[in-house]
């Protein structure tokens, strides 16, 4: 294998506008490649490296690159496509077979900015993966290799089907996105590690324990039921309802009660309610708190219209448009009538802002917090300090409302990159929406060449299967809400089933997201299985190895997931034909 002589061949770096330069690593490991210093040290299964600006003028990095060459494979090379955040696609993909999903004629710059930490078309025949790959070549051993930290930048592996000396190579990236380096300024990278073994998913367990150990992951928060507002009543809901479901909730097991999009009167002002919600957020923290029951709320802080009050009272608390100069487009969403727009969080007034809105969430009772759309500061952009990476914008946002919350309040990540997220919040995302439907509705509108994020609930399936060694070792996973109720649904009993016991099997948190008054016995018992199951695969977790997804490079829509002595089979092409027992 080719990491196992420890070599990169060579360095590449990009700067905007210009074409990436690339040049051998000599063997002292320090060159000089286009107007910037890298240093690369090599030691036993990992790379050390770092970039200065040696000049005397600022400059601006896109991103540098160590490159590997694959030499000559026999077999197919197979690569694990780890998505960048919570809803991105991953799966394993085939070098020459597969391609980046960013190369799909029309796709949308927007959406490639979303999904991917860079929003640039991917190259020819290149696959990518975010933070963590493991590939295969041939029947030879899987090998992990992965960042070893991202609070400073992204990292992203780029496979590729032949370099200069025509086989295929590797490339470990470090994505600066366009940040400025001063001049004189040297920045540590995140190290790069990799580990040969016999089981993909043991060694992708083995890796993420060591970068939740060393980012700080917080994975101590207690097994979590739930209740959402989102997947039946989506923006519809309103405070009759939410209390309607209150009341239902005496005869559930749930910890948290989570009201989801649709109280705020516009994206961005979190702290005050609409028409449909003729109490104030203390009021219905303080129902849920009474009914025994921890309060939840969503917001998505990093985003807002142009008509938010927080936005009115201080414009400049938006990123700018690099192009034009207008606010930064963050999202198009047809549920809140368009547009949104992303928050600067270099600007230390509107870190003071999210602070303030977290603090006095969790002061009114709110002891848990989904913050969705995090991506939004990741986007390229012009920012008040260009100096920050798209990384560091969001973890500077994550910190503040981090520090406004408190230690004591559970934060989810939704809609979030991954990698610069350990050691802020509690639970991710780790997969994109479920839907009252198997696949994706026909009217769904689907980004060309994006048609894995779109909500579906075997989309979820993959992203839950394929992200489960991340729980307990990165924080705690939320595979997304189960699907109970058999009226008013698309889904039939066996896809529901199928879902529930993969959500159990992951051993992440159980929500249940339908209106109680269509629920029934069968319903509650298939909870009740869902959370002996996933509290039994939790504690495993927590003691021992993560679950594991034991056909994560053999399909791309992976069927077995094995934790606590137990694997679930399905093929989610026929989920009825699913079977769970003993290992
Ligand atoms: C609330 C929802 C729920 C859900 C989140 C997130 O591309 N889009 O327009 C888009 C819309 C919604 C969405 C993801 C993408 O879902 O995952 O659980 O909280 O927001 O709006």
């Amino acid at each position: 294998m080719p990491f196992s002589s420890g070599r990169p061949l060579a360095v590449e770096v990009c700067r905007p506008g210009e074409a990436t330069v690339r040049l051998p690593l000599p063997a002292g490991g320090a060159v000089a490649v286009g107007g910037v210093e890298l240093r690369v040290a090599v030691a036993d299964q990992r790379v050390g490296w770092s970039v200065a600006n040696p000049g005397p003028a600022p400059v601006s990095l896109d991103a540098v690159r160590l490159v590997v060459d694959l030499g000559t494979t026999t077999g197919p090379v197979r690569f694990l496509q780890h998505g960048h955040q919570s809803w991105s696609p991953c799966g394993v993909g085939v070098l020459g077979v597969d391609r980046d999903p960013s190369t799909t004629p029309g796709s949308i710059d927007l959406v490639r900015g979303i999904y991917h930490a860079d929003p640039a078309v991917a190259g020819p025949g290149e696959l990518r993966s975010e933070l963590v790959t493991v590939l295969r070549v041939g029947d030879g051993h899987p090998l992990v290799v992965g960042f070893e930290g991202a609070a400073g930048h992204d990292g992203t592996f780029r496979l590729r089907p032949a370099g200069p000396a025509g086989t295929p190579e590797l490339a470990a990236e470090a994505f600066l996105g366009g940040a400025v380096v001063g001049a004189g300024e040297r920045r540590d990278l995140h190290g790069v590690e990799w580990e040969e073994g016999a089981s993909a998913p043991a060694l992708l367990d083995t890796w993420a324990a060591r970068f939740g150990e060393a980012g700080r992951a917080r994975v101590a928060a207690p097994y979590l039921v739930g209740w959402c507002s989102w997947y039946h009543y989506f923006t519809g809901i309103t405070e009759a309802a939410f209390r309607d479901n209150l009341s239902r909730a005496v005869e559930w097991p749930f910890d948290v009660f989570q009201l989801d999009d649709g109280y705020q009167p516009a994206v961005g002002d979190w702290l005050r309610t609409n028409d449909d919600f003729p109490s104030d957020l203390d009021a219905i923290a303080s129902a849920v708190a009474a009914a025994g029951r921890t309060p939840g709320i969503w917001l998505a802080p990093f985003v807002a219209t142009l008509d938010a009050a927080p936005v009115l009272a201080d414009p400049a608390h938006l990123a700018r448009d690099a192009r034009h100069d207008g606010p930064n487009l963050a999202m198009v969403n047809p549920a809140w009538g368009g547009s949104v727009y992303g928050l600067d969080t270099t600007r230390p007034e509107t870190l003071a802002h999210l602070e303030h809105v977290a603090r006095t969430l969790a002061d009114a009772g709110f002891g848990y917090l989904k913050l969705d759309f995090l991506y939004a500061p990741t986007l390229p952009g012009r920012y008040a300090d260009p100096s920050r990476t798209p990384a560091q914008r969001l973890r500077l946002g994550l910190e503040a409302i981090r520090r406004g919350a408190g230690d004591d309040t559970f934060l989810l990540g939704c809609g979030c990159p991954l990698g610069p997220a350990v050691g802020p919040v509690d639970g991710m995302r780790i997969g994109p929406d479920v839907a009252p439907s198997w696949l994706p509705a026909a009217d769904q509108f689907i980004p060309p060449g994006y048609d894995a994020v779109v909500p579906s609930t075997r989309n979820a399936w993959r992203s839950a299967l394929v992200r489960s060694f991340q729980h307990r070792r990165l924080w705690v996973n939320d595979p997304d809400c189960l699907m109970l109720r058999t009226t008013d649904t698309a889904l039939t009993r066996d896809e529901a089933r199928a879902w529930a016991l993969a959500v159990g099997m992951s051993g992440g948190m159980a929500l249940v997201s339908d209106d109680l008054a269509l629920l029934g016995a069968d319903a509650e018992a298939l909870l009740e299985e869902v959370v002996e199951l996933g509290r039994t695969v939790d504690d495993a977790a927590r003691l021992g190895p993560a679950p594991r997804c034991d056909d994560v490079l053999e399909h791309a829509w992976p069927r077995r997931l094995s934790a606590a002595g137990l694997t679930l089979d399905a093929d989610p092409d026929h989920p009825e034909r699913l079977r769970l027992g003993r290992s």
